[in-house]
């Protein structure tokens, strides 16, 4: 079984949003790997570069003009030679120069072309024989910020995560149940609602906050004695596109209220107590670490989340760890640009306590590699949506997976 590598094709392909994305092909002498790159809408700044200055068109040129000739005769199982191979060409921190999702792109398809030529999954041949465990599912019900348009709520993502759920067809098959349910409930209380979803597959209702809020709490107690398991409810507010650097407050515009720092402390405890949350993602902006510490200090059973504080770097989680910010990180590939980098990022997080939760983009692909990252690397919570292909196909992948795992399949052991 060889994975020398023997070729490697770039191409534009389009996201779920319909924009341009990238799509590497990597053939060895014994198999075949293919990736393509998700993209942000709530981008956080310290994320690599998703493209060079000439967009798509240019990084499929660097590809082929650059990394493919390096790349034949390499071995795709040489992971971390690759990724470094990615870092000396492209000579940037951030990739600015070949771009975060060309990296992304070539990276994974080196993975999954190794994978493919030991004819092993993909979670198998990263985590070996004994990575059996399946993550729940912390799928998106409600949302609008960045992600919808109008009078949608002001905070991204409203989630359901499926905590009692003893396998994961069970926990996927109760996220739907919510997302129905939520859709049900808000024909009643929204008289301008029309059906309409966000980026992600979210209901995006003309409600507030909090009444939005209500809706998805109501949704999974429901759901929770029709399945007879805990779902609980989480929330991503995705604060760096709320906050206001010049008048130093969080604006939330179709609330029509403005909070400083302190007042968003106390609104984001007022939510977790008042709703029981379990899961705040980004409650303050993406440099706003003390805040994240003293939210964390006063929480008990609840995840306080960086995406956008964090964005997958091992350098920043290590800023969090020592100041004690937050206790679960969102791992996105992209945002730092290879596997060996999200590898690293989360071996920190789980030597630290931090539950590491891999992450589908607002804009995706049908590209499943994730469902394999998160058993793989072990993490135990998936965040990919609940309906639309895009995040289904990861949904469906684990499925298979926890169908090809057999009498191994264990959920995560999740410790919130
Ligand atoms: C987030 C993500 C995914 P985006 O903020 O967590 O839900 O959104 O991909 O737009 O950054
Ligand atoms: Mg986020």
């Amino acid at each position: 079984m060889s994975t020398v590598i023997e070729d490697v094709k770039a191409r534009k392909i389009f996201n779920s949003r319909g924009e341009a994305t990238i799509e590497v092909e990597i053939t060895t002498a014994d198999g075949f790997g293919v990736a393509s790159a998700p993209s942000g809408a709530s981008k956080g700044k310290a994320e690599a570069i998703a493209y060079p200055p000439g967009g798509v068109d240019e990084a499929i040129r660097k590809v082929e003009e650059l990394i493919a000739p390096e790349l034949i005769g390499m071995n795709a199982d040489d992971q971390e030679e690759i990724d470094n191979l990615l870092r000396e060409v492209d000579g940037t921190k951030n990739f600015a120069n070949i771009g975060g999702n060309t990296a992304y792109a070539v990276s994974l398809a080196a993975a999954d072309a190794a994978a493919n030529s030991y004819n092993m999954p993909l979670f198998q041949y990263l985590g070996g024989y004994f990575a059996c465990q399946l993550p729940y599912p912390l799928g998106n019900v409600l949302g609008g910020g960045r992600h919808a348009l109008g009078k949608a709520p002001d905070i991204q993502e409203f989630l359901v995560l499926p905590v009692g759920a003893p396998n994961f067809m069970a926990a996927a098959e109760a996220n739907v149940r919510v997302h129905r349910k939520v859709r049900d409930i808000l024909a009643k209380v929204d008289p301008y609602f029309t059906g309409g979803k966000g980026d992600e597959g979210a209901w995006a209702p003309t409600l507030t906050n909090e009444k939005a809020l209500e809706v998805v709490v109501r949704a999974c107690e429901e759901v929770s004695s029709e399945v007879g398991f805990e779902c609980r409810v989480g929330l991503d507010v995705a604060s760096s596109s709320l906050w206001d650097p010049e008048k130093q407050r969080y604006i939330y515009v179709n609330e029509g209220v403005e909070r400083d720092s302190g007042e968003q402390l106390e609104y984001i405890l007022s939510l977790i107590s008042k709703y029981r949350l379990i899961y705040v993602e980004d409650p303050f902006h993406e440099e706003d670490f003390e805040s994240f510490r003293e939210l964390t200090s006063k929480v008990r059973g609840c995840l306080i989340c960086g995406d956008d504080l964090f964005v997958t770097s091992e350098e920043r989680l290590k800023v969090g760890i020592e100041k004690g910010a937050g206790n679960a990180i969102i791992i996105k590939v992209n945002q730092v640009g290879t596997l060996t980098d999200t590898w690293r990022t989360i071996r920190l997080a789980k030597e630290n306590n931090y539950v590491p939760i891999v992450s589908h983009r607002s804009g995706e692909t049908t590209s499943f590699h994730i469902a394999h990252i998160a058993v793989g690397l072990g993490c135990p919570i998936i965040k990919t949506g609940v309906v639309g292909g895009e995040r289904i196909a990861k949904i469906n992948e684990l499925i298979y997976i926890e169908e090809i795992l057999g009498e191994k399949a264990k959920m995560a052991r999740l410790k919130i």
